[in-house]
């Protein structure tokens, strides 16, 4: 199905603008809505590639080490699917968020979807997208849609796009990780301690009851964990954005929940967008601040209920619990915490990055 402005408007999404290019990123599940569903193209093709890198099982989940990562056996067929020409990034107009699990994705979905769809869609109206959609059905995880076959839908989104990747820089298609394709990404990394309590936590929620936090914890100092090791994960990304800050902006969690308001600046400059004066005085950025905050996102009936998944369900609320930092203090010792920041100090020794 052709993908044309009126198509996207028919959904309930952005206006086009007068270069033909909507005003603002539109919903992915409104987009979905409007251009039908792209058929699922099975993998098959790649069924060698997967099966021939290591393989290992966390708890009751089979990972596989792609190209020194370590991701869900099930998403791997979608890695390399991406890398090897099934993501065709645009000259201009897309943005990437990156991360890995449990570092501030949802939040950081909800803010940077508000900012740039703010025009289209103004963060105090009532019928905005993230009041009754889940942030995860605003902005489409790219590894999961590869994975089940569903990248051509990809190509149908009007742009801009904006999308997210738990994926290693390294594991993007070359275009995207040379920074030849135009793409802009925006990481956020959290503090590993709180990132691995956060993740046992959201894993005994949804199906693994009986996981240890020690387990979840050992996975994270070997750098077997999801999208692990970490520290190389954060290096790849931490070198891109000193190597060009215009196109990889670096945010952290802990910046985020200090100075909300800061970053959301931050992210309307980055994807060129910056905040008028007389947005200002109207108070755009406190209302997308509230907008995307905890309480108001728990607090939509689209985050109380369902689940996302395929490969595993996860249910929506289960996104949604503390948000602070230092909450590994109410379930690891001092010298476990010493322990994994030693392990971090030493990996990330010498690149700037201190955590
Ligand atoms: P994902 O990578 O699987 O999408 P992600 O959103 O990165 O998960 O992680 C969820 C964490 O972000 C949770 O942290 P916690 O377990 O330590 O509480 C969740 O509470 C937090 N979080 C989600 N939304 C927000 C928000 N709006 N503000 C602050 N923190 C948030």
């Amino acid at each position: 199905m052709t993908n044309t402005p009126e198509v996207v408007l028919a959904s309930g999404g952005a206006p086009p603008r007068h270069d033909g290019r909507a005003a603002g990123p539109v919903a992915f599940k409104d987009a979905v809505a409007a251009t039908g569903d792209v058929d699922a193209a099975p993998l098959e093709q790649y069924d060698a590639v997967v099966s021939a890198m290591p393989a290992r099982v966390f708890h009751s989940l089979k990972m596989r080490q792609n190209q020194g990562y370590w991701v869900l056996d099930a998403w791997a067929r979608g890695a390399v699917a991406m890398q090897r020409g099934g993501f065709v990034p645009r000259a201009a107009g897309d943005v990437l968020l990156a991360s890995l699990p449990k570092s501030g994705t949802t939040w950081l979905k909800a803010l940077a979807f508000a900012t740039m769809a703010r025009r289209a869609s103004p963060p105090a109206s009532p019928d905005h997208p993230l009041r009754r959609l889940n942030p995860h059905d605003c902005v489409p995880l790219l590894d999961r849609l590869f994975a089940l076959g569903r990248g051509a839908v990809v190509d149908e989104l009007p742009s801009p796009r904006l999308m997210c990747t738990h994926m290693a820089l390294s594991l993007l298609p070359p275009t995207v990780a040379d920074g030849t394709s135009g793409c802009k990404i925006i990481y956020i990394c959290r503090d590993q301690k709180d990132a691995l309590v956060s993740m046992w936590h959201f894993l005994k929620r949804n199906g693994l009851q009986d996981l240890s936090l020690q387990e979840t914890y050992d996975s994270f100092c070997d750098g077997t964990c999801f999208g692990g090791p970490v520290w190389d994960h954060m290096l790849e990304y931490w070198k891109a954005s000193n190597e060009d800050p215009a196109r990889v902006l670096f945010l952290r969690y802990e910046q985020v929940l200090q100075d909300p308001a800061g970053t959301v600046r931050e992210l309307a400059r980055f994807v060129g967008q910056p905040f008028t004066g007389a947005e200002e005085d109207a108070g755009a950025v406190a209302d997308i601040v509230e907008l995307c905050s905890l309480e108001s996102l728990r607090s939509q009936r689209a985050n109380r209920e369902g689940a996302q998944g395929v490969f595993v369900k996860f249910s929506h609320e289960s996104y949604f619990r503390k948000g602070v930092a230092g909450d590994w203090m109410s379930h690891m010792s001092p010298e476990m915490g010493e322990r994994l920041d030693a392990i971090l100090r030493d990996r990330l020794d010498g690149s700037g990055l201190v955590l």
